[in-house]
């Protein structure tokens, strides 16, 4: 990822931190909240600094001057000093509110004709649906989200369960998920490329691995995507495929999960129409290959204990089968 310049109180900072740029980083800003938070970030930073020297300043010459009664002049003036900083207070204090709050009013303004998302929590996973806006139907991915590049965007957010907390940091401030309650972010995706999102809430065990992926595309690429989204799954090309989905179709796999164009229709689990297209699996915590998908199924439980997908026993070529049937669902 490119670097950019940063104020010097930045590399201050950065100096202790890990760094201050990457595909998660609220320093590292790649959209339009994350800009305008960033703007914010800095002038509050250097203003506490500044506050913090000054008051460090004057306890160290009050540590070091020496004892002695105080004349009738010097309480006087000490007075006026307490009233000067208390007044600077309110005045700083005032300052920064007023700042935060344009800020924050700055980051919800409603977008005129954005892309509505709707988001929606699950312990401990993220379904994505792009609503049906022109009747050739929505699509219903999880896990992932593709933008395009430049336009304005409203995520719409609930939860299935409990609290969540949706945030992507280099694109905006964070925004809770409550069950009952809706709630969204406006904000424009400014550069391509893939950032990385966190669940900032906790919501149980896994709650840490609730991650997601944002893929910001250029607009001809993302109309391309959303409409390989919107097909069925492919039929499957061969025996082995055809017993993979017939095994999935047949278990419990298909009570839990769809896969449009199949018998499978449940809808306790993330969607897999077009599951290997996704980047990771469960949330980030596999990386999309054959082998990894095997290995989910075989043992979902070790590999994320206490997530909702129960182990189902299958035969080791029904896994096969099943595995590589999900890994041609592009
Ligand atoms: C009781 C419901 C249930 C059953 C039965 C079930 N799953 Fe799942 N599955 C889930 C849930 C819930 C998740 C999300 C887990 C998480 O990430 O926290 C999941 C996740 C997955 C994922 C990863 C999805 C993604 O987008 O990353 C795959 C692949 C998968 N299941 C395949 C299967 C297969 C194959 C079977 C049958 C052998 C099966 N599941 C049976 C509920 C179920
Ligand atoms: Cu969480």
């Amino acid at each position: 990822m490119a670097t950019r310049r940063l104020p010097p109180l930045a590399l201050l900072a950065c100096a202790s931190a890990t760094g201050c740029s990457g595909w998660q980083s609220a320093l590292d800003a790649r959209g339009s909240g994350s800009r305008a938070l960033e703007a914010l970030f800095w002038p509050v930073t250097a203003a506490l600094a500044l506050v913090w020297l000054a008051v460090m300043l004057v306890l160290a010459a009050a540590l070091l001057r020496r004892r002695r009664p105080v004349p009738a002049q010097a309480a006087r003036r000490s007075e006026i000093a307490v009233w000067a900083a208390t007044l600077a207070t309110v005045l700083v204090i005032t300052v920064l509110t007023v700042a935060s709050h344009l800020t924050t009013r700055h980051i919800s303004r409603a977008a005129a004709d954005p892309l509505v998302i709707q988001v929606r929590g699950y312990q401990w996973w993220w379904q994505v649906t792009y609503p049906d806006s022109d009747g050739t139907g929505a699509v219903v991915t999880a896990n992932e989200i593709h933008l395009p590049v430049g336009r304005q965007v409203r995520l719409e957010l609930s939860s299935a369960d409990v609290i969540h907390s949706f945030w992507v940091p280099s694109l905006t401030g964070k925004q809770d998920m409550i069950p009952g309650r809706d709630n969204q972010l406006t904000f424009v995706a400014e550069t391509p490329g893939i950032l990385r999102g966190q669940c900032a809430e906790f919501c149980g065990l896994q709650h840490a691995h609730m991650a997601l992926l944002m893929v910001v595309e250029p607009p001809a690429e993302f109309e391309a995507w959303l409409a390989a989204q919107r097909q069925e799954a492919a039929p499957p090309a061969g025996p082995m495929l055809r017993d993979g989905q017939r095994i999935f179709e047949q278990r419990p796999c298909g009570a839990c999960h769809r896969v449009r164009g199949t018998a499978a229709a449940g809808e306790i689990g993330p969607d897999l129409t077009h599951f290997a297209s996704r980047g990771t699996l469960a949330a980030g915590v596999l990386p999309m290959t054959r082998g990894a998908i095997a290995a989910w199924i075989a043992d979902p439980q070790t590999i994320k204990p206490g997530n909702n997908m129960p182990l189902v026993p299958l035969a080791p070529d029904e896994l096969q089968a099943v595995s590589a049937w999900l890994a041609s669902l592009r």
